[in-house]
């Protein structure tokens, strides 16, 4: 399991010091880090997928994307954006662990951060929408850890077995 941003690296602690509202940056040149911050996790996840083990991330590229592109900064269209990371290894399956704004905005910690904002949230959630594909299934995040245990294992047992068996690694994005 890897998670987005991973924190741990210098390139990492530059956007956790941007989230945590302790540095400025132009959104065009954080967007650059959070990719960077994939980026130096690309030969490690290839070398991984090559010796068959299944890669579970929390946030990817879609987060990125999204999340960017939801500052609606004109000059950084999402096609620029999705160019930046097509030499990183496709997602067989995105689930997207869905709750509602307001939800979200209920449970505890929430607002410390940057992007923790209702109507930015709104946003992303837009931008999200124009992302999905045919790898992408929605997942009620609102429930059970027990329910939510169960969606996700339903979507991605029979996604794991094909990969298994030998369906091929894609590049995101393309
Ligand atoms: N985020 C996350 C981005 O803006 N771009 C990215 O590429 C990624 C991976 O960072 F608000 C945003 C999403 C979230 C924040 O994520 C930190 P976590 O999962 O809350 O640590």
């Amino acid at each position: 399991m890897l998670r987005f941003p991973d924190r741990s690296t210098s390139i990492g602690s530059a956007i956790n010091a941007y989230l945590a509202n302790q540095s400025q940056l132009d959104d065009g040149a954080v967007h650059l880090l959070f990719v960077a911050n994939r980026l130096e996790k690309r030969s490690e996840m290839l070398r991984l997928l090559a010796s068959g083990t299944t890669l579970v991330l929390d946030r990817y590229s879609y987060s990125g994307v999204a999340y960017t592109a939801a500052k609606g900064v004109g000059h950084l269209p999402m096609d620029y954006l999705k160019s930046l990371e097509t030499v990183l290894p496709a997602a067989d399956l995105v689930l997207h662990m869905h709750m509602s704004a307001e939800a979200t905005a209920r449970r505890g910690g929430y607002g410390e951060e940057r992007y923790e904002k209702l109507e930015f949230q709104q946003k992303v959630m837009s931008a999200f929408e124009a992302l999905r594909d045919e790898r992408w299934a929605v997942v009620d995040a609102s429930g059970t850890i027990e329910a939510i245990a169960e969606q996700v294992a339903a979507l991605a047992e029979p996604v794991v077995r094909a990969a298994r068996e030998g369906a091929p690694l894609g590049r995101l994005w393309d």
